[in-house]
Protein backbone atom coordinates (compact mmCIF):
# COMPACT_ATOMS: atom_id res chain seq x y z
CA UNK A 1 0.00 0.00 0.00
CA UNK A 2 1.32 3.36 -1.21
CA UNK A 3 -0.09 6.42 0.32
CA UNK A 4 2.50 8.77 -1.17
CA UNK A 5 0.99 11.46 -4.47
CA UNK A 6 3.30 10.98 -7.68
CA UNK A 7 5.04 14.39 -8.15
CA UNK A 8 2.36 14.64 -11.06
CA UNK A 9 -0.29 14.83 -8.40
CA UNK A 10 1.98 17.17 -6.27
CA UNK A 11 2.04 19.65 -9.53
CA UNK A 12 -1.59 20.00 -10.50
CA UNK A 13 -2.33 20.12 -6.41
CA UNK A 14 0.01 23.00 -6.02
CA UNK A 15 -1.06 24.86 -9.48
CA UNK A 16 -4.58 24.36 -7.81
CA UNK A 17 -3.55 25.89 -4.64
CA UNK A 18 -1.78 28.93 -6.18
CA UNK A 19 -4.72 29.58 -8.50
CA UNK A 20 -7.53 29.99 -5.22
CA UNK A 21 -5.20 32.03 -3.33
CA UNK A 22 -4.30 34.59 -6.16
CA UNK A 23 -7.64 34.14 -8.40
CA UNK A 24 -10.21 33.14 -6.00
CA UNK A 25 -9.10 34.22 -3.31
CA UNK A 26 -9.64 38.44 -3.73
CA UNK A 27 -13.55 39.06 -3.58
CA UNK A 28 -14.65 36.02 -2.53
CA UNK A 29 -16.33 37.73 0.64
CA UNK A 30 -17.75 40.28 -1.71
CA UNK A 31 -19.22 37.87 -4.28
CA UNK A 32 -20.30 35.79 -1.05
CA UNK A 33 -22.66 38.89 -0.08
CA UNK A 34 -23.87 39.55 -3.48
CA UNK A 35 -24.40 36.58 -4.67
CA UNK A 36 -22.18 37.15 -7.86
CA UNK A 37 -20.79 34.18 -10.09
CA UNK A 38 -17.54 34.30 -10.31
CA UNK A 39 -17.34 34.44 -13.75
CA UNK A 40 -14.26 35.69 -14.50
CA UNK A 41 -12.81 33.25 -12.53
CA UNK A 42 -14.14 30.68 -13.85
CA UNK A 43 -12.94 31.50 -17.52
CA UNK A 44 -9.42 30.90 -16.26
CA UNK A 45 -10.68 27.80 -14.68
CA UNK A 46 -11.35 26.32 -18.14
CA UNK A 47 -7.99 27.75 -19.73
CA UNK A 48 -6.43 26.35 -17.00
CA UNK A 49 -7.43 22.90 -17.87
CA UNK A 50 -9.57 22.51 -14.42
CA UNK A 51 -13.14 22.46 -15.69
CA UNK A 52 -12.42 19.13 -18.06
CA UNK A 53 -10.25 17.28 -15.70
CA UNK A 54 -10.61 13.60 -16.79
CA UNK A 55 -11.62 14.15 -19.89
CA UNK A 56 -9.92 12.76 -22.90
CA UNK A 57 -7.36 15.39 -24.41
CA UNK A 58 -9.12 13.52 -28.04
CA UNK A 59 -11.88 16.11 -26.82
CA UNK A 60 -9.65 18.88 -25.26
CA UNK A 61 -9.67 17.35 -21.68
CA UNK A 62 -6.59 17.39 -19.30
CA UNK A 63 -6.60 12.82 -19.21
CA UNK A 64 -5.92 13.12 -15.88
CA UNK A 65 -7.06 10.52 -13.55
CA UNK A 66 -9.86 11.22 -10.25
CA UNK A 67 -7.06 11.54 -7.78
CA UNK A 68 -5.93 14.43 -9.38
CA UNK A 69 -9.36 15.94 -9.96
CA UNK A 70 -10.32 15.39 -6.32
CA UNK A 71 -6.91 17.07 -4.76
CA UNK A 72 -7.58 19.93 -7.10
CA UNK A 73 -11.44 20.15 -5.96
CA UNK A 74 -9.78 20.18 -1.99
CA UNK A 75 -7.57 23.27 -2.70
CA UNK A 76 -10.05 25.11 -4.73
CA UNK A 77 -12.89 24.33 -1.77
CA UNK A 78 -10.16 25.36 0.60
CA UNK A 79 -10.81 28.98 -0.56
CA UNK A 80 -13.82 29.19 -2.72
CA UNK A 81 -16.64 26.31 -2.67
CA UNK A 82 -18.80 28.60 -4.97
CA UNK A 83 -16.10 28.08 -7.82
CA UNK A 84 -15.70 24.41 -6.83
CA UNK A 85 -19.54 23.55 -7.36
CA UNK A 86 -19.28 24.74 -10.79
CA UNK A 87 -16.01 22.52 -11.45
CA UNK A 88 -17.49 19.54 -9.58
CA UNK A 89 -20.90 19.89 -11.77
CA UNK A 90 -19.07 20.16 -14.72
CA UNK A 91 -16.01 17.93 -14.50
CA UNK A 92 -18.16 14.84 -12.93
CA UNK A 93 -22.21 14.74 -13.78
CA UNK A 94 -21.27 16.86 -17.13
CA UNK A 95 -18.35 16.29 -18.94
CA UNK A 96 -18.29 12.53 -17.56
CA UNK A 97 -21.46 11.68 -18.05
CA UNK A 98 -21.45 12.62 -21.63
CA UNK A 99 -17.84 11.15 -22.47
CA UNK A 100 -18.69 7.53 -20.69
CA UNK A 101 -22.41 7.19 -22.51
CA UNK A 102 -22.75 9.84 -24.98
CA UNK A 103 -22.38 8.91 -29.03
CA UNK A 104 -19.68 10.21 -30.73
CA UNK A 105 -21.14 13.29 -32.57
CA UNK A 106 -22.74 14.42 -29.02
CA UNK A 107 -18.84 14.58 -27.81
CA UNK A 108 -17.80 16.17 -30.29
CA UNK A 109 -20.27 18.95 -30.59
CA UNK A 110 -20.67 19.31 -26.70
CA UNK A 111 -17.91 17.72 -25.02
CA UNK A 112 -15.43 19.50 -26.81
CA UNK A 113 -16.78 22.72 -25.69
CA UNK A 114 -17.30 21.47 -21.95
CA UNK A 115 -13.91 20.77 -20.83
CA UNK A 116 -12.39 23.59 -22.12
CA UNK A 117 -15.13 26.34 -20.70
CA UNK A 118 -15.98 27.24 -23.91
CA UNK A 119 -19.57 25.87 -22.98
CA UNK A 120 -20.37 25.77 -19.07
CA UNK A 121 -22.74 22.36 -18.85
CA UNK A 122 -26.10 21.64 -16.19
CA UNK A 123 -27.17 18.77 -14.45
CA UNK A 124 -30.74 18.41 -14.20
CA UNK A 125 -32.36 15.92 -11.98
CA UNK A 126 -34.53 17.56 -9.05
CA UNK A 127 -37.53 18.53 -9.27
CA UNK A 128 -40.12 20.59 -7.29
CA UNK A 129 -41.22 16.59 -6.17
CA UNK A 130 -38.39 14.65 -6.70
CA UNK A 131 -35.06 15.29 -5.18
CA UNK A 132 -34.09 11.87 -3.56
CA UNK A 133 -37.37 10.41 -4.53
CA UNK A 134 -35.35 10.56 -8.49
CA UNK A 135 -37.84 7.91 -10.12
CA UNK A 136 -40.71 10.28 -9.57
CA UNK A 137 -40.00 12.53 -12.65
CA UNK A 138 -42.84 14.26 -13.68
CA UNK A 139 -40.94 16.36 -16.50
CA UNK A 140 -42.15 14.17 -19.78
CA UNK A 141 -40.54 13.79 -22.49
CA UNK A 142 -42.24 12.70 -25.76
CA UNK A 143 -41.57 10.56 -28.47
CA UNK A 144 -42.85 12.68 -32.00
CA UNK A 145 -40.46 10.05 -33.96
CA UNK A 146 -37.43 12.27 -35.01
CA UNK A 147 -37.63 14.34 -31.74
CA UNK A 148 -38.56 14.65 -28.19
CA UNK A 149 -40.86 17.64 -26.90
CA UNK A 150 -39.86 18.54 -23.21
CA UNK A 151 -42.33 19.97 -20.70
CA UNK A 152 -41.88 20.58 -16.87
CA UNK A 153 -40.08 22.24 -14.44
CA UNK A 154 -36.46 21.73 -12.77
CA UNK A 155 -35.21 22.92 -9.73
CA UNK A 156 -32.46 23.85 -7.82
CA UNK A 157 -30.18 23.66 -11.03
CA UNK A 158 -26.38 24.60 -10.04
CA UNK A 159 -24.92 26.93 -13.15
CA UNK A 160 -28.86 27.25 -13.63
CA UNK A 161 -28.72 30.32 -16.05
CA UNK A 162 -24.82 30.07 -16.17
CA UNK A 163 -24.74 27.12 -18.56
CA UNK A 164 -25.12 26.46 -21.73
CA UNK A 165 -25.71 23.05 -22.38
CA UNK A 166 -28.09 21.08 -20.28
CA UNK A 167 -28.32 17.53 -19.47
CA UNK A 168 -32.10 16.69 -18.52
CA UNK A 169 -33.68 13.95 -16.97
CA UNK A 170 -37.20 13.39 -18.13
CA UNK A 171 -40.19 10.41 -18.54
CA UNK A 172 -41.04 9.33 -21.86
CA UNK A 173 -43.06 6.03 -21.03
CA UNK A 174 -44.44 6.39 -17.24
CA UNK A 175 -45.64 2.99 -17.41
CA UNK A 176 -42.22 1.71 -17.52
CA UNK A 177 -41.29 3.71 -14.15
CA UNK A 178 -37.81 4.26 -13.70
CA UNK A 179 -36.70 2.34 -16.95
CA UNK A 180 -38.94 4.77 -19.47
CA UNK A 181 -36.59 7.50 -17.95
CA UNK A 182 -34.78 9.44 -20.91
CA UNK A 183 -31.06 12.28 -20.45
CA UNK A 184 -31.51 14.74 -23.21
CA UNK A 185 -28.96 17.70 -24.25
CA UNK A 186 -30.94 20.38 -24.10
CA UNK A 187 -29.37 23.92 -25.82
CA UNK A 188 -29.49 27.03 -23.96
CA UNK A 189 -31.29 29.36 -26.65
CA UNK A 190 -33.75 26.56 -27.76
CA UNK A 191 -37.36 28.11 -28.01
CA UNK A 192 -39.63 26.89 -25.13
CA UNK A 193 -36.41 26.87 -22.78
CA UNK A 194 -36.61 29.59 -19.67
CA UNK A 195 -34.54 29.78 -16.97
CA UNK A 196 -36.28 30.46 -13.75
CA UNK A 197 -35.68 33.14 -10.81
CA UNK A 198 -32.70 32.42 -8.79
CA UNK A 199 -32.37 30.87 -5.56
CA UNK A 200 -31.56 33.28 -2.55
CA UNK A 201 -29.08 30.63 -0.65
CA UNK A 202 -27.67 30.40 2.93
CA UNK A 203 -24.01 29.08 1.64
CA UNK A 204 -22.25 28.75 -1.80
CA UNK A 205 -24.15 32.13 -2.81
CA UNK A 206 -21.70 32.70 -6.00
CA UNK A 207 -22.74 29.67 -7.62
CA UNK A 208 -25.94 30.84 -9.71
CA UNK A 209 -28.85 28.14 -8.86
CA UNK A 210 -32.03 28.45 -10.47
CA UNK A 211 -35.61 26.75 -11.23
CA UNK A 212 -35.86 25.76 -14.73
CA UNK A 213 -39.27 25.42 -17.35
CA UNK A 214 -39.49 22.99 -20.28
CA UNK A 215 -42.39 24.60 -21.98
CA UNK A 216 -42.59 22.62 -25.47
CA UNK A 217 -39.07 22.57 -26.16
CA UNK A 218 -38.14 20.31 -29.17
CA UNK A 219 -35.15 18.25 -28.64
CA UNK A 220 -33.72 16.50 -31.49
CA UNK A 221 -33.82 12.44 -30.75
CA UNK A 222 -29.75 12.22 -31.58
CA UNK A 223 -29.69 14.53 -28.20
CA UNK A 224 -31.02 11.35 -26.15
CA UNK A 225 -28.51 10.25 -24.41
CA UNK A 226 -28.35 6.44 -24.86
CA UNK A 227 -30.66 4.01 -25.77
CA UNK A 228 -34.06 4.17 -24.62
CA UNK A 229 -35.28 4.30 -21.31
CA UNK A 230 -31.36 5.04 -19.71
CA UNK A 231 -31.86 8.02 -18.94
CA UNK A 232 -32.43 6.87 -14.23
CA UNK A 233 -29.10 4.36 -15.16
CA UNK A 234 -27.71 7.09 -16.72
CA UNK A 235 -28.39 9.96 -13.33
CA UNK A 236 -27.49 6.85 -10.76
CA UNK A 237 -24.14 6.03 -12.42
CA UNK A 238 -22.78 9.67 -13.14
CA UNK A 239 -24.17 10.55 -9.66
CA UNK A 240 -21.85 7.84 -8.02
CA UNK A 241 -19.02 9.90 -9.47
CA UNK A 242 -19.97 13.34 -8.73
CA UNK A 243 -20.80 12.21 -5.06
CA UNK A 244 -16.72 11.95 -5.21
CA UNK A 245 -16.15 15.63 -6.33
CA UNK A 246 -18.92 16.67 -4.18
CA UNK A 247 -17.04 14.60 -0.95
CA UNK A 248 -13.50 16.57 -1.78
CA UNK A 249 -15.46 19.50 -1.85
CA UNK A 250 -16.39 19.20 1.39
CA UNK A 251 -13.30 17.78 2.30
CA UNK A 252 -11.79 20.78 1.46
CA UNK A 253 -14.07 23.25 3.00
CA UNK A 254 -13.06 21.19 6.39
CA UNK A 255 -9.48 21.63 5.87
CA UNK A 256 -9.86 25.13 4.77
CA UNK A 257 -11.38 26.12 8.61
CA UNK A 258 -8.88 24.09 10.32
CA UNK A 259 -6.21 25.43 8.67
CA UNK A 260 -7.42 29.41 9.38
CA UNK A 261 -8.46 28.25 12.94
CA UNK A 262 -4.84 26.43 13.45
CA UNK A 263 -3.22 29.70 12.44
CA UNK A 264 -5.81 31.64 14.26
CA UNK A 265 -4.89 29.62 17.78
CA UNK A 266 -1.60 30.53 17.18
CA UNK A 267 -1.60 34.29 17.00
CA UNK A 268 -4.47 35.17 19.36
CA UNK A 269 -3.53 35.39 22.72
CA UNK A 270 -6.18 34.73 25.95
CA UNK A 271 -5.17 34.50 29.64
CA UNK A 272 -1.66 35.56 28.57
CA UNK A 273 -0.50 32.85 26.06
CA UNK A 274 -1.57 32.09 22.75
CA UNK A 275 -5.02 30.17 22.26
CA UNK A 276 -3.34 27.21 20.85
CA UNK A 277 -1.57 26.64 24.44
CA UNK A 278 -4.64 25.75 25.89
CA UNK A 279 -5.93 22.60 26.56
CA UNK A 280 -9.75 23.58 25.28
CA UNK A 281 -8.17 24.26 21.89
CA UNK A 282 -5.69 22.43 21.37
CA UNK A 283 -8.13 19.51 21.81
CA UNK A 284 -10.44 20.58 19.27
CA UNK A 285 -7.53 21.20 16.55
CA UNK A 286 -6.79 17.51 17.28
CA UNK A 287 -10.38 16.50 16.48
CA UNK A 288 -10.58 18.37 13.32
CA UNK A 289 -7.38 17.34 11.98
CA UNK A 290 -8.31 13.33 12.77
CA UNK A 291 -11.80 13.47 11.51
CA UNK A 292 -9.81 15.46 8.00
CA UNK A 293 -7.43 13.12 7.68
CA UNK A 294 -9.97 10.10 8.16
CA UNK A 295 -12.35 12.02 5.58
CA UNK A 296 -9.51 12.21 2.94
CA UNK A 297 -8.65 8.59 3.31
CA UNK A 298 -12.00 7.72 2.26
CA UNK A 299 -11.69 10.67 -0.39
CA UNK A 300 -8.41 9.42 -2.01
CA UNK A 301 -10.06 5.44 -1.94
CA UNK A 302 -13.14 6.48 -3.90
CA UNK A 303 -11.07 7.90 -6.26
CA UNK A 304 -8.97 5.27 -6.37
CA UNK A 305 -11.85 2.77 -6.67
CA UNK A 306 -12.76 4.69 -9.56
CA UNK A 307 -9.39 4.81 -11.32
CA UNK A 308 -8.59 0.82 -11.08
CA UNK A 309 -12.03 0.11 -12.43
CA UNK A 310 -13.78 -1.22 -9.03
CA UNK A 311 -16.85 -0.34 -8.19
CA UNK A 312 -17.09 3.18 -5.91
CA UNK A 313 -20.59 3.75 -5.26
CA UNK A 314 -20.35 2.16 -1.63
CA UNK A 315 -16.78 3.94 -1.45
CA UNK A 316 -18.08 7.38 -2.62
CA UNK A 317 -21.45 7.24 -0.95
CA UNK A 318 -19.30 6.84 2.30
CA UNK A 319 -16.92 9.49 1.32
CA UNK A 320 -19.47 11.75 0.93
CA UNK A 321 -21.44 11.09 3.97
CA UNK A 322 -18.34 10.96 6.22
CA UNK A 323 -16.61 14.40 4.58
CA UNK A 324 -19.70 16.81 4.55
CA UNK A 325 -20.21 15.52 8.54
CA UNK A 326 -16.52 16.41 9.20
CA UNK A 327 -17.28 19.74 6.94
CA UNK A 328 -19.97 20.78 9.23
CA UNK A 329 -18.55 19.63 12.59
CA UNK A 330 -14.99 21.23 11.49
CA UNK A 331 -16.38 24.51 10.36
CA UNK A 332 -18.51 25.13 13.50
CA UNK A 333 -15.61 24.30 15.98
CA UNK A 334 -13.17 26.80 13.75
CA UNK A 335 -15.90 29.68 14.06
CA UNK A 336 -15.66 28.96 17.68
CA UNK A 337 -12.02 28.64 17.63
CA UNK A 338 -12.52 32.37 16.14
CA UNK A 339 -14.80 33.21 18.90
CA UNK A 340 -16.36 36.66 18.28
CA UNK A 341 -14.12 36.72 15.21
CA UNK A 342 -15.15 33.98 13.80
CA UNK A 343 -19.05 35.31 13.37
CA UNK A 344 -17.83 38.18 10.88
CA UNK A 345 -17.19 38.32 7.23
CA UNK A 346 -13.33 38.89 6.92
CA UNK A 347 -12.32 36.04 8.97
CA UNK A 348 -13.69 33.55 6.25
CA UNK A 349 -14.98 31.07 8.46
CA UNK A 350 -18.86 31.26 8.75
CA UNK A 351 -18.89 31.21 5.32
CA UNK A 352 -17.19 28.27 5.38
CA UNK A 353 -20.00 27.09 7.94
CA UNK A 354 -22.40 27.90 5.61
CA UNK A 355 -20.74 26.53 2.69
CA UNK A 356 -20.52 22.85 4.44
CA UNK A 357 -24.27 22.17 4.78
CA UNK A 358 -25.00 22.24 1.20
CA UNK A 359 -22.65 19.10 0.90
CA UNK A 360 -24.90 17.27 3.37
CA UNK A 361 -27.69 17.69 0.87
CA UNK A 362 -26.88 18.13 -2.66
CA UNK A 363 -25.86 14.79 -5.04
CA UNK A 364 -27.98 12.74 -2.42
CA UNK A 365 -28.31 13.68 1.02
CA UNK A 366 -26.59 12.50 3.76
CA UNK A 367 -29.95 10.09 4.12
CA UNK A 368 -29.71 8.79 0.95
CA UNK A 369 -26.02 8.05 1.04
CA UNK A 370 -26.64 5.50 3.80
CA UNK A 371 -29.63 3.95 1.71
CA UNK A 372 -26.84 3.30 -0.54
CA UNK A 373 -23.95 2.35 1.86
CA UNK A 374 -26.82 0.30 3.79
CA UNK A 375 -28.15 -1.53 1.21
CA UNK A 376 -24.59 -2.23 -0.42
CA UNK A 377 -23.26 -3.76 3.06
CA UNK A 378 -26.37 -5.89 3.50
CA UNK A 379 -26.50 -7.28 0.27
CA UNK A 380 -23.16 -8.15 -0.18
N1 LIG B 1 -25.67 2.59 -10.77
C1 LIG B 1 -26.42 1.98 -11.71
N2 LIG B 1 -27.71 1.68 -11.54
C2 LIG B 1 -28.28 2.01 -10.37
C3 LIG B 1 -27.56 2.64 -9.34
C4 LIG B 1 -26.20 2.94 -9.58
N3 LIG B 1 -25.45 3.57 -8.67
N4 LIG B 1 -28.39 2.85 -8.30
C5 LIG B 1 -29.60 2.37 -8.66
N5 LIG B 1 -29.51 1.85 -9.91
C6 LIG B 1 -30.57 1.21 -10.70
C7 LIG B 1 -31.05 -0.07 -10.02
O1 LIG B 1 -30.23 -1.16 -10.37
C8 LIG B 1 -32.45 -0.20 -10.56
O2 LIG B 1 -32.41 -0.71 -11.87
P1 LIG B 1 -33.13 -2.12 -12.25
O3 LIG B 1 -34.58 -1.95 -11.92
O4 LIG B 1 -32.84 -2.28 -13.71
O5 LIG B 1 -32.46 -3.14 -11.39
C9 LIG B 1 -32.89 1.25 -10.70
O6 LIG B 1 -31.72 2.04 -10.74
C10 LIG B 1 -33.77 1.70 -9.57
O7 LIG B 1 -33.06 1.47 -8.37
P2 LIG B 1 -33.77 1.31 -6.98
O8 LIG B 1 -34.89 0.32 -7.08
O9 LIG B 1 -32.71 1.07 -5.96
O10 LIG B 1 -34.41 2.77 -6.82
P3 LIG B 1 -34.98 3.54 -5.60
O11 LIG B 1 -36.17 4.28 -6.03
O12 LIG B 1 -35.09 2.65 -4.42
O13 LIG B 1 -33.85 4.67 -5.33
C11 LIG B 1 -31.82 5.67 -4.64
C12 LIG B 1 -32.52 4.42 -5.18
C13 LIG B 1 -32.45 6.13 -3.36
C14 LIG B 1 -30.40 5.25 -4.36
C15 LIG B 1 -31.88 6.76 -5.73
O14 LIG B 1 -33.19 7.19 -5.97
C16 LIG B 1 -31.06 8.00 -5.39
O15 LIG B 1 -29.82 7.97 -5.49
N6 LIG B 1 -31.72 9.08 -5.02
C17 LIG B 1 -31.04 10.36 -4.80
C18 LIG B 1 -30.94 11.12 -6.04
C19 LIG B 1 -30.11 12.33 -5.84
O16 LIG B 1 -28.91 12.23 -5.65
N7 LIG B 1 -30.75 13.50 -5.92
C20 LIG B 1 -30.06 14.72 -5.87
C21 LIG B 1 -30.24 15.34 -7.19
S1 LIG B 1 -28.80 15.79 -7.98
S2 LIG B 1 -28.30 17.46 -7.02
Amino acid sequence: MDFKLTEEHIMIRDAARDFAKSELLPGVIERDEKQEFPKEQVKKMGELGFLGMMASPEYGGGGMDTVSYVLAMEEISKIDASASVVMSVNNSLVCWGLETFGSAEQKQKYLSKLTTGEALGAFCLSEPEAGSDATSQKTTAIDQGDHYILNGTKNWITNGNSADFYIVIAQTHREKKHKGINAFIVEKDWEGFEVGPKENKLGIRGSDTHSLNFNDVKVPKENRIGEDGFGFKFAMKTLSGGRIGIAAQALGIASGAYELAKNYSKQRKAFGTEICNHQAIAFKLADMHTNIEAARHLVMKAAWDKDNGNNYDLSGAMAKLFASKTAMEVTVEAVQVHGGNGYVKEYHVERLMRDAKITQIYEGTSEIQKIVISRSVLHD
